[in-house]
């Protein structure tokens, strides 16, 4: 039988397997988070947001599909398995993202690996989203927190070691794409162990009238996980490895070949003497190969072959001990990685254009939590300090001289960077009764990141823009300051949750390009060899964001219920008169479902508004509206298989939403700089066995 999660009020008609078993321990979130929990029912608090992954209302293999139907959430499409999450109008390295408790640098330049590239869906338990600025202990970000957790086997009740067991397997018919995986281990009250697998694999997908060429993935990951507790001490060890192959990215100038990435983590959760103390310590290691040659039609000369080698070696540690109300803690990590672009068939032709970048950040803070009179109430102070440095990009001799001047120039220009950020948040919030009002204030900041600050080659790299424009690097830039107040209210009144927020974000030193001042004659005559004689460079701006969002479930009968979301952001510049680049449109979703015991059906509208408050700058272009029509279906075959699954994009229509990319791959059916179409009408079944 199915069990509904009402509580996470995420508007999306939740179902859960009865049993719990496999549930990573939930961190003691405030209720201003939003979550989608797959295998187990999670307490939701309303200073978060959780989304379900096993109701199948995302077919995608991309856990960011499934994070972005939660309200103030949306999809920047890059490819396949390349998807990020925006929230509030924020996205990439403004969120801070983690993978079952890691954060990590991205391998890719252009972020063909987001930190959910490493989430399959297929394997998710669920996905938060902090509705608000991240708590201070969660490290710098000016934006929310995004929390994905793999499905692991969690410690049982008693001291026999028990088997547990979480499968899935999925496929849709839009692009024959199939995936299966899940978690199987043995549990006691003492040890857990368990192994993680998954394998997924599609092809182009299909859109009314035609084939997005070059939309094809293939995603192998498997790890290990151990655990030990004893007298509230619990020691917790995981490592997993993700295998991903040749996979499309549209919108981009090259596809992957490979990410061969990494992770491991030990974590203590206990205490020393009286007083609480937890240490995490994460190690990520990221090997990417990508290129523009094998899986999208070839260049005409193979003087214009590419393949980009690329790494990325990220170490995390934090410590935290609690003292009466308050917790005090230290943090840091060390980032390590390399982009080498080469042409395959001439070997003397490389260029290191990010040539060995190490970062590093040492932080200490400082959070306090109250409760008074049903108000609960946490303020938290961080300081970090930042280091970033460079070396001098090696070059092969077949390079042309133009370019080898710049490196060489740019060697001698190198110098070591610091900073000093700190970061204050404030959140106030009621847990319970009819109405839940919640506020979160932050100032909070990012500092440059290593392609904003040392990409000297002029190149295409964006961290994942996909504008078409060509960026270089400004080793003069500041660190971002964001001033932030989120706030809403939960309206819990018997059938009706109703959750509408309002915000409003001011960054300082706004991170984004502008055109290269004419006086880099050099890097100018680069860019306009590649194509874009208008190159811009990373500048520190100034920007705001604003909007409001809600969600609501009506349960109109004990069998009917109404689900909707809506969600608006409006991202403008403050110094010149300019939109932000790739904010979504006005969008919403509702659904209908009809919920027996054993079987439920929805239906679905989605919807977005057009978007003509677009970015003169990054040359953005305005977008129509849309709406599509879906189906969903769940059923319940006996104690521990469930059945769900769908019908998407129902009237097979074709329409683009305005986050997606634009296709760069010749001979598709989509046209060479359009929008890349969602999926046309397509079946998808996900069977899960839990016991
Ligand atoms: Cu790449």
């Amino acid at each position: 039988m199915f069990i509904r999660l009402l509580s996470s009020a995420a508007a999306l008609p939740l179902f859960v397997a009865a049993q719990p078993v496999l549930a990573e321990e939930a961190e003691d979130s405030a209720p201003l988070t939003d979550t989608i929990v797959v295998t187990g029912q999670r307490s939701t608090t309303p200073l978060d947001t959780t989304t379900d992954p096993v109701s199948g209302h995302a077919s995608a293999p991309d856990a960011a599909a499934l994070a972005a139907r939660l309200p103030g959430a949306a999809l920047i499409g890059n490819g396949p398995i390349s998807g990020q999450v925006q929230y509030r109008g924020l996205f990439s390295e403004r969120l801070a993202t983690r993978v079952s408790g890691l954060s990590f640098q991205s391998g890719g330049p252009n972020a063909m690996d987001p930190p959910l590239h490493y989430a399959p869906a297929i394997l998710l338990d669920s996905i938060s989203v902090s509705r608000g600025a991240a708590p201070v202990s969660e490290g710098p970000g000016i934006g929310a927190l995004v929390d994905a957790r793999l499905k692991s086997v969690d410690f049982g009740t008693d001291a026999r070691l028990t088997p547990k067991v979480s499968l899935a397997s999925s496929y849709r018919t839009a692009d024959r794409g199939f995936a299966v995986g899940g978690v199987a281990g043995l549990a006691s009250e003492s040890v857990k162990f368990n192994a993680i697998a998954a394998w997924e694999q599609g092809g182009d997908y299909d859109i009314p009238g035609g084939r997005a060429r070059d939309t094809g993935y293939d995603r192998l990951t498997y790890g290990l996980s151990a655990g030990f507790q004893a007298q509230g001490n619990r020691l917790t060890l995981d490592w997993r490895r993700q295998e991903t192959g040749p996979s499309g990215n549209p919108p981009f100038a090259m596809d992957i070949d490979y990410f061969h990435t990494d992770f491991a983590r030990l974590a203590f959760d206990g205490s020393i003497g009286t007083l609480p103390f937890d240490l995490a310590l994460g190690y990520t290691d990221v090997r990417h190969g990508m290129d523009n040659y094998d899986l999208r039609p070839a260049p005409a000369s193979t003087a214009m072959y590419r393949y980009s080698a690329a790494d990325a070696q990220t170490m995390t540690a934090r410590a935290r001990l609690g003292i009466g109300p308050v917790r005090i803690g230290v943090d840091g990590e060390s980032i390590q990685r390399s982009v080498t672009i080469s042409n395959p068939l001439n070997p003397a032709f490389s260029i290191g254009s990010l040539e060995n970048v190490r970062q590093w950040r040492i932080g200490t803070f400082a959070e306090a939590k109250v409760s008074a009179g049903g108000w609960q109430a946490e303020a938290g102070l961080r300081v970090d300090w930042h280091g970033a440095r460079m070396d001098a990009p090696l070059i092969g001799t077949a390079v042309p001289a133009m370019i080898s001047n710049l490196a060489t120039m740019t060697g001698m220009a190198l110098t070591p960077h610091h900073d000093t950020t700190w970061d204050a948040v404030v959140r106030i919030w009621r847990a319970d009764g009819t109405w839940r009002p919640r506020l979160t204030l932050a100032r909070k900041t990012r500092v440059p990141g290593s392609v904003e600050r040392f990409s000297w080659l002029p190149t295409e790299a964006s961290g994942g823009l996909a504008d078409g424009n060509i960026y270089i690097g400004n080793q003069a830039l500041k660190p971002e300051v964001s001033w932030s107040a989120e706030g809403g209210v939960d309206l819990v009144a018997g059938p009706i949750t109703f959750r509408p927020s309002l915000f409003y974000r001011r960054v300082e030193d706004y991170i984004q390009g502008t055109p290269v001042p004419a006086s880099m004659t050099m890097q100018i005559a680069i860019a306009t060899m590649n194509g874009d004689s208008t190159p811009l460079i990373w500048s520190n701006v100034e920007a705001e964001l604003y909007g409001a969002d809600a969600d609501l479930t009506w349960q109109i009968m004990p069998q009917l219920r109404l689900d909707g979301t809506v969600s608006y952001v409006r991202g403008k510049r403050r110094d010149i008169a300019d939109n932000l680049y790739r904010i979504a449109p006005l969008n919403g979703r509702l659904a209908l479902t009809w919920d027996a015991t054993v079987w439920s059906l929805t239906g679905e509208l989605v919807g977005a508004a057009s978007q003509d408050q677009v970015s003169a700058s990054n040359s953005e272009a305005a977008s129509p509206g849309w709406v599509a029509a879906n189906l969903w279906f769940g059923v319940t075959l006996g104690k521990a298989i469930s059945l769900t699954g769908g019908v998407e994009n129902l009237f097979d229509r074709r329409y683009a939403d305005h986050l997606a990319g634009r296709n760069r791959v010749m001979l598709s059916d989509v046209a060479m700089g359009e929008k890349l179409p969602a999926p046309g009408r397509s079946l998808f079944v996900r069977l899960g066995v839990d016991f």
